[in-house]
């Protein structure tokens, strides 16, 4: 890209939880190399530790970005009838979106353009058409979502309506009201930004650009794969350390990402199966929904009798590792994963096969995207996170078939070398971002 573009000024509207924030300040980067000006607005209080971490760090290490600190107006979760923390912050953002008309027409130099989270598209849509300022969405999810998303309350063929998340099956629910204003707002943005990539989703990717999903559907620009910037790098090293006396390809890790926390009863099977599997086990433990509130120590949680079984056969942690460099590690064979998408396309990028479980949201939608890359498994028959109890011998048979599958492996090394490929430049898609600044200009 030339320095031609060298004067736009691009504000980014994350929404919380660090499967919406990696992506975005991933994205962040990629614009900055691009020679873009950029402002972030940051929604205070922030919910979680990761979050509040990785977002000084970010604005630390790229000190050209400005910071706009925005506060929303809080509400009462019972009144909201919302329990998710990360939930709640998105609807407070919503309700306050008004609030965001000063701060963005106070931005100088003023403002190309606005990237603004799929959680929140409706509300701020209103904001930025009175400015007159283009708004484009950064999906955090996959390019098969979006086809759902796109069409809400209808559903594609190709999506069977059990793998849609529980939520939206309730007409009701807040969130299935705000999931289909989004969705009714989409026509009015420039465009949507994804982090996927034709060879991982190629179907959903060729159904969206058709046209023939929905009328007027903005250009969709698979960006992906999305790679973490150098600051992402921290320093609990002991998982590191450990991984480095293991055999090759010969360690599951497991992760549930960022917010899922599973029930103690569930996290004792997990931990039984792990062990009955007989392989090497990496495993991050989540309890509670929010870093700040979990446990000290693992003790309580696992038990004094899963612990001791564990002992020669894993390592157990309950902190936020450095999920990138573990699926780098050569001992790591495959990934037990809720599959939230930037963890998708984190194995994808490694060539990990994955055992999905989906726990809520996305993730079902997200799991049938590897299983039909013949890169992984998606573990229907094991119901959603919180209604359904797996039992550790059913686990421990799943790990074995998928630490010993050829062809997955072998799919695996596919996707892998053509996801390296597409982000050989170092930050994503060349072409796309091309075409993107194309439209961006033409938008302005
Ligand atoms: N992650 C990490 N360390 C952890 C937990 C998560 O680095 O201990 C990263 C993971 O690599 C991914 C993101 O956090 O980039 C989680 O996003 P994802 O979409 O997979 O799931 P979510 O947390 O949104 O459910
Ligand atoms: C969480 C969840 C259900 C769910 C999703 C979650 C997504 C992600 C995209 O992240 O599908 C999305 C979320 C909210 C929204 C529009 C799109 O309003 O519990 O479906």
């Amino acid at each position: 890209m030339s320095s031609s573009d060298g004067n736009l000024h691009v504000a980014l509207l994350p929404s919380s939880g660090m499967g919406h924030l990696l992506p975005y300040l991933r994205l962040a980067a990629s614009l900055i190399h691009h020679q873009c000006s950029l402002t972030l607005i940051t929604t205070h209080p922030i919910v979680s530790s990761a979050e509040s971490q990785l977002i000084s760090t970010f604005l630390s290490a790229f000190p050209q970005i400005t910071q706009k600190k925005f506060t929303p107006i809080p509400l009462d979760p019972v009144a909201a009838n919302i329990t998710d923390p990360f939930q709640l912050q998105w609807e407070t953002i919503r309700q306050s979106a008004h609030l965001l008309s000063p701060l963005i027409s106070s931005s100088s130099p003023p403002l190309s353009f606005i990237i603004t989270d799929v959680t929140l598209m409706s509300s701020v849509i209103s904001v930025t058409a009175k400015l007159c300022l283009p708004n484009y969405i950064l999906f955090t999810s996959s390019a098969r979502m979006l086809s759902l998303f796109s069409c809400f309350p209808s559903i594609p063929s190709s999506i069977p309506k059990e793998s849609l998340p529980p939520i939206l099956l309730d007409s009701n629910s807040s969130f299935t009201k705000n999931f289909s204003d989004n969705s009714g707002s989409l026509k009015h943005f420039n465009g949507v930004l994804i982090n996927s990539f034709e060879e991982l989703e190629k179907e959903s990717l060729e159904m969206l650009a058709s046209g023939n999903l929905t009328k007027g559907l903005p250009p969709v620009f698979p960006l992906g794969p999305f790679l973490p910037l150098e600051l992402e790098r921290i320093s609990l090293l002991a998982p590191l350390k450990w991984l480095e006396n293991q055999e090759e390809s010969s360690v599951v890790y497991v992760c549930f990402g960022s917010r899922t926390a599973m029930s103690k009863e569930q996290i004792r099977e997990l931990g039984n199966g792990l062990v009955l599997s007989g392989c090497k086990f990496l495993w991050v433990v989540k309890s509670k929904v929010v870093d700040k509130e979990e446990e000290d120590g693992l003790d309580g949680i696992l038990g004094h009798q899963l612990m001791k079984k564990i002992e020669n056969n894993g390592l157990v942690v309950n902190e936020w590792v450095d999920q990138w460099e573990i699926l780098s590690q050569k001992a790591v064979g495959g990934f037990i994963s809720h599959c939230g998408w930037n963890s998708v396309v984190e194995a994808a990028w490694h060539g990990i096969p994955v055992l999905g479980w989906p726990q809520n949201g996305d993730q079902m939608i997200n799991a049938e995207v590897i299983e039909a890359g013949g890169w992984g498994l998606c573990m229907k028959s094991w119901g959603w996170g919180s209604n359904h109890l797996v039992k550790g011998m059913e686990i421990g048979d799943k790990i074995k078939e998928l630490m010993g599958n050829q062809r997955m492996k072998m799919e695996c090394a596919r996707i892998s070398e053509v996801a390296k490929q597409r982000s050989k430049a170092g930050d994503g898609c060349e072409d796309v971002l091309k075409t993107l600044f194309q439209s961006l200009k033409e938008s302005r």
